[in-house]
């Protein structure tokens, strides 16, 4: 199949550069054609997003927010045909699609349709100056959002939504390992109507396509997520020209087990953030650290229970972890456990590729788990994003929270322990932007989502995606 650019409502094929080939990771074969676009497409892109904003940006809130509405019930109403191809296009498990991309979507939408309408500013009154000010809080004009292949559809319209919901109009690139759910939303867009203009979807290359857009001197907004070395690069980029940018990059998230914590469900809940979607999400718990009491008995019972995961097709509705999402991934991540040995740690379950019958060409791993001696350690220093975990263990309160801030990552972090005081203590002093106490991504979509250190900068989420897709002005009024 082959899919177009969505340029001010109209699918379109590049105006030069051809297509590249779209992999099915479930068979690692070709399916697919997406458009290899240049810099004249985003500059195509640019000139409908920048001819719709006048209009868009007047359009009264009532009625952004309905049209919002609409697409997220559009999303809704075709969840079975959005999660097949969400699963087919990037490995994961189709009952995941189902339950959580999908459905994440649809509330992406519906949250910024309801939030767009409560969005107020300020107003401060000098007292005894005869003077007030007000905010005005005005959209920026053409915005660029770039996302990855991970949670496609998910972090596509985590970004879009906010940035529409504000006034703003778009020109987005969804990655191109995963496009084909971001191309299946211009339809909707179209059916729930969206003004023509007001989002403009770009395939292509990170390297040329998205790099135009970044580069683009008139698109004075970034929000990005991915690798934390390619948003380096797009601020080094966007920097000179001053743009707002909000980056939301890689992390090595420590998920920290004390022994007075409710073991059943921490047990449960730490297959989940180890495991889902193949590790591939930016806060999945990579980094287990287990207080030494219970270190050997959670080795055991997290080892038989990660053992029982079944790897396999994706579109079987009882497969847990999928294909991993490319074949340049597969190695990458097969690489981490490949190094293991000379890092002094010890496999102690999966490490091969798995060969599912009928699927011998697809991006198969087991599940890993690695003990580790030293948090020193590349496998426990870099992002590996796939299906590992290495655990080791820990004595002392202090010793937990050294180790789990010793990574020059900081997004998010899982306590597991029922003392309030260690509670208090650990969140304060967790050098990064989330903390889970006895659970893990349980999302409430008000919330500041984000991270310290070298996982990013900016907030994305609730109120925050709304002030940063905003330009603040302020207003001082004198009178007599
Ligand atoms: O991501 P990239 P990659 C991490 C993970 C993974 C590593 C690399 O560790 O192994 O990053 O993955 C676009 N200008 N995460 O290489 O390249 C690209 O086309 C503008 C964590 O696949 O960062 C895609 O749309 N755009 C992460 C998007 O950036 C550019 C999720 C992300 O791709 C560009 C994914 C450029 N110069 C990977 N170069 C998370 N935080 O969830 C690339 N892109």
């Amino acid at each position: 199949m082959k899919i177009q650019n969505y340029i001010n409502g109209k699918f379109e094929d590049p105006i030069k550069g051809g297509y590249i080939d779209n992999y099915n990771p479930s068979i690692g074969e070709i399916y697919g054609q997406i458009p290899n676009s240049s810099k004249e497409d985003v500059e195509k892109a640019f000139e409908a997003a920048a001819n719709a904003f006048p209009s868009w940006s007047n359009t009264t809130l009532a009625t952004r927010s309905k049209i919002l509405s609409k697409i997220a019930e559009l999303i809704k109403g075709k969840l079975d045909f959005l999660a097949e191809a969400e699963s087919k296009d990037n490995g994961k498990p189709i009952s995941l699609a189902k339950a959580i991309d999908i459905p994440r979507a649809a509330a992406n939408f519906q949250f910024y349709a309801n939030a767009i309408t409560q969005f107020s500013s300020e107003a401060h009154e000098s007292v005894g100056l005869n003077a007030v000010n007000f905010t005005l809080r005005q959209p920026i004009g053409v915005v660029g959002c770039i996302s990855p292949w991970n949670l496609p559809l998910y972090l596509f319209t985590w970004k879009i939504a906010p940035a529409i919901a504000a006034g703003n109009c778009v020109v987005a690139k969804p990655s191109e390992i995963t496009p084909m759910t971001a191309y299946l939303l211009g339809e909707i867009c179209n059916e729930a109507g969206l003004p023509k203009g007001v989002l403009n979807i770009v395939h292509g290359l990170g390297t040329s396509t998205g790099q135009a857009i970044v580069e683009h001197p008139n698109i004075k907004a970034i929000s990005f997520t991915g690798g934390t070395k390619t948003g380096a690069h797009i601020a080094r980029v966007a920097a000179p020209m001053f743009k707002k940018l909000s980056l939301e990059l890689g992390g090595k998230n420590p998920n920290i087990i004390f022994a007075d914590c409710d073991y059943e469900k921490m047990l449960e809940t730490t297959v989940r953030s180890s495991f889902a979607n193949q590790g591939q999400i930016c806060l999945c718990g990579s980094r287990i650290l287990v207080e030494e009491k219970i270190y050997e008995k959670f080795k055991k019972d997290f080892i038989k229970k990660v053992s029982k995961l079944k790897v396999g097709n994706p579109s079987e509705e009882n497969t847990d972890i999928g294909a991993l999402v490319s074949r340049e991934h597969l190695e990458k991540v097969k690489s981490y456990i490949d190094i293991a040995e000379q890092e002094n740690a010890k496999i102690l379950f999966g490490g091969n590729k798995v060969e599912i019958k009928n699927f011998e060409n697809g991006y198969y791993l087991q599940p890993t788990i690695i003990e580790v001696a030293d948090n020193n350690c590349r496998l426990n220093q870099e992002e590996v994003f796939g299906p590992v975990v290495t655990i080791m263990s820990f004595k002392t309160d202090e010793e937990a929270l050294y180790l789990a801030n010793d990574v020059k990552y900081g997004l998010s972090a899982t306590i597991w322990t029922n003392n309030l005081n260690r509670t208090m203590q650990f969140s304060k002093q967790l050098h990064t932007g989330i903390v889970w106490v006895n659970t893990w991504l349980m999302r409430d979509l008000r919330t500041p989502f984000g991270g310290a250190k070298d996982s990013g900068v900016g907030r994305e989420g609730g109120f925050e995606a709304l002030r940063f897709f905003t330009e603040p002005k302020n207003v001082c009024i004198s009178y007599e």
